[in-house]
């Protein structure tokens, strides 16, 4: 049976790495009665970290849904990965998600990648509910981290429950309740560590100020959105729970306010009040605007669906899974429905598509489902042509959805296989790996034998690695990784490119002017026809250079490496009369390509990367003068207790291995987050060992 499209939520777990999603998705499942029991991370048994290699590490690496039902609501859960060499993950996940609940560690608040999934959470606007989570540890600040939400993230974060202590067992004053403000009761939860039970009672004397104080916060806040709840509280009436939950979630729904909650997932602490709030403030299918595409054949007209099962199919592709008997993909039905055993269209691709089969997903395990509605997310296995970013539609009624982007590649790493045997199978291993994770590339030089894989950071290749040696037994030697170059050029260049040749005894004749210049607004090397060329130019000819300059800037730079941030006009052209055809302005528009290069000048690029370190101060020398060592510009410092948080930028190049110097430097006790921030020119010396 379709789900009520009412009645649904699709919500992502994001957070910076460690922060607990993983253990939150356990409880909830426990909670909802999916589970009978909690699985650790520490003991590699949850639902979601399914994968060994997640099992081994301790972290999540892909990105997994399960379903569980919640009172009278259905909830689509993504529990996604920190690590921010898998950011892939999150990205397609808050692509097709309706809301998010964020989680923090109260110990540690807002950490480099909070800010990260935050703002991907923002580009999609995605609304979403913070949990504050882990207030049994030791130094748990809930009301800290609330300030750093509010200043770090620049959002207006208002608790809905605050926590009763904080801090583990034996401390004093132990977190071991929350005070839910809309309800204005104390929760506990029953038996200690298991938490099956929430325990709601009146507020005790000596927590009743602690408990206005934040009603009052609450209420006040959310009076400034409805009159209704103004004019009540003018009145002086009590303001009933109903208009209180429906104003929080219309503030949550406009990105107005973002409801906190607090807990220890670990001790069974706070869960069930997040998904009580997930399912009243969190939007769900319903409550989202007509999902906007374009006209496959027109770009320029936008088409919108409802969400309504009423409409016209429509979905979007957002991951696929290699399994033995075929690929899964995974689908977010947009509007309409789909049943198994029916066909649909790939726009992108102008392809019909076989709907063989239909799985709901659990984590690994899934069963099958004759039909799914608009709002819902659904398995299929049997697509042919179709990838992560493609559209699926009604043939009769295409529309072609915004796709997915992807940042590009840092880091690359050779392979190459010990016998042509094992060549065969690793390719087709790779092919796979590039299917199911579009932030991995594999390219193959034929003159070495060699296949340079590129990938988000020195973790993700190190999976890769494994992957290939382990799960697939390949027999692959692994050089060391080193940092993936870009290529541009340093200024604009205008050229003309010639072909005069005889070609099979006709000759051939054609003249192309050209202007390469730096083009910051577009990664990816672009092409554009001049305002003049189109009534000079006939529109074979036209099209057939321009397609050579496409390919030519997809082919790469001078040096070999991809090319970025590069615009090329199509100026001019000059056509002979006999002698010019598609084939001559082939090659006069690769002459004119080369020669831009050329006399453009080449700038070499490397990756730079964004650096959060978090340093006690008894360590913080050592850790400042070994990052100047490596070439890092230190943006900002801040003291946080008795931590210090650095914020640099540093060249990839001079952080391998970081992580183990800095552990090293520091007795174990600094931890540290990097990520791609932007690709900057390399130094002289390294451009002069590539010439
Ligand atoms: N003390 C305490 N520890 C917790 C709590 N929640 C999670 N942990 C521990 O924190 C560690 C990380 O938890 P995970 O649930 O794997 O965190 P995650 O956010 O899923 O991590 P990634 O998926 O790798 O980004 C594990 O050792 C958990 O046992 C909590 O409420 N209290
Ligand atoms: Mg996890």
């Amino acid at each position: 049976m379709p789900q009520d499209i009412h009645k649904l939520r699709n919500i992502g777990i994001i957070a910076h790495i460690d922060a607990g999603k993983t253990t939150v998705t356990e409880r909830m499942l426990y909670y909802s009665g999916f589970t009978h029991r909690v699985g650790e991370v520490d003991k590699g048994t949850t639902v979601t970290d399914y994968d060994p290699e997640e099992q081994e590490r301790g972290i999540t690496i892909q990105s997994a849904c399960v379903t569980l039902p919640w009172q009278d609501v259905v909830i689509n859960l993504i529990d996604t990965p920190g690590h921010v060499d898998f950011t892939a993950e999150v990205e397609r996940s808050l692509r097709v998600l309706d809301g998010g609940v964020v989680v923090f560690s109260a110990r540690e608040g807002v950490e480099a990648q909070s800010e990260t999934v935050w703002r991907q959470a923002d580009k999609y606007h995605v609304p979403r509910i913070a949990f504050i989570n882990k207030m049994d540890r030791e130094g748990a600040d809930f009301f800290g981290t609330l300030d750093e939400i509010r200043c770090r993230l620049g959002c207006k974060p208002v608790p809905v429950t605050v926590p009763v202590g904080s801090g583990p067992p034996h401390q004093r004053d132990a977190f071991r309740g929350i005070l839910d403000l809309v309800r204005m009761k104390l929760l506990t939860f029953q038996p200690p560590g298991e938490g099956t039970e929430v325990v709601v009672e009146d507020i005790p004397e000596e927590l009743s100020a602690l408990a206005q104080q934040w009603r009052t916060h609450l209420v006040d806040h959310l009076s400034l959105l409805s009159d209704e709840l103004t004019e009540r509280l003018l009145g002086g009436e009590e303001v009933p729970e109903a208009l209180l939950r429906k104003t929080l979630r219309e503030a949550t729904l406009a990105g107005l306010m973002v409801p906190v909650l607090c807990g220890s997932a670990l001790d069974g602490i706070g869960v069930q009040p997040l998904l009580d709030a997930v399912a009243a403030y969190l939007p769900g299918p319903a409550d989202m605007p007509p999902v906007e595409g374009r006209d496959p054949k027109d770009a320029s007209v936008k088409l919108h669906r409802k969400p309504s099962a009423a409409e016209p199919f429509s979905a979007l592709v957002f991951k696929i899974q290699a399994e033995r008997h075929g690929d899964l993909h995974y689908v977010r039905i947009y509007s309409g429905r789909l049943k198994a055993n029916s066909r649909v269209y790939n726009p992108g691709k102008d392809k019909k598509e076989n709907v063989p089969q239909l799985w709901r997903i659990q984590a690994d395990h899934r069963s099958q489902v004759e039909a799914v509605e608009a709002g819902d997310i659904v398995g299929i296995v049997g697509l042919r042509h179709s990838v992560t970013g493609d559209t699926l539609c009604d043939a009769h009624h295409p529309i072609l959805l915004e796709s997915i982007t992807f940042p590009e590649t840092v880091i690359s790493m050779a392979i190459e296989p010990e016998s042509s045997t094992e060549r065969k199978k690793l390719g087709e291993v790779l092919e796979m790996m590039k299917r199911q994770d579009p932030t991995f590339r594999a390219r193959e030089n034929e003159e070495t034998g060699q296949t340079l894989i590129s990938g988000m950071g020195e973790l993700h290749l190190e999976v890769i690695k494994h992957r290939l040696l382990r799960d697939y037994r390949l027999n692959v030697r692994v050089h060391k990784p080193r940092v993936s170059y870009r290529e541009t050029i340093q200024h604009a260049i205008e050229v003309t490119g010639e072909c005069r040749r005889t070609m099979g005894g006709q000759p051939l004749w054609a003249r192309l002017t050209t202007r390469l210049e730096p083009f910051a607004a577009s990664p990816k090397p672009i092409v554009v026809p001049g305002p003049d060329v189109a009534a000079r130019l006939p529109e074979s000819f036209l099209t057939a250079a321009m397609e050579v300059l496409a390919e030519h800037g997809e082919g790469g730079g001078s040096l070999g490496f991809p090319l970025m941030h590069v615009r090329t006009t199509v100026l001019d052209g000059q056509v002979h009369e006999t002698e010019s055809n598609e084939l001559a302005f082939r090659l006069a528009a690769a002459d004119a390509f080369n020669k831009g290069l050329r006399d453009g000048g080449i700038v070499l690029l490397e990756p730079i990367m964004r650096l959060e370190v978090t340093v006690p101060e008894d360590y913080l020398g050592e850790i400042v003068s070994d990052l100047q060592q490596r070439r890092a510009i230190i943006t900002r410092t801040q003291a946080r207790g008795r931590t210090t948080v650095i914020e640099a930028q540093a060249p990839l190049a001079n952080l391998f291995g970081y992580s183990g110097a800095m552990r090293g430097l520091s007795q174990g006790r600094a931890t540290c987050t990097m990520e791609p921030s932007a690709y900057g020119p390399a130094p002289p010396e390294v451009l002069e060992g590539f010439l």
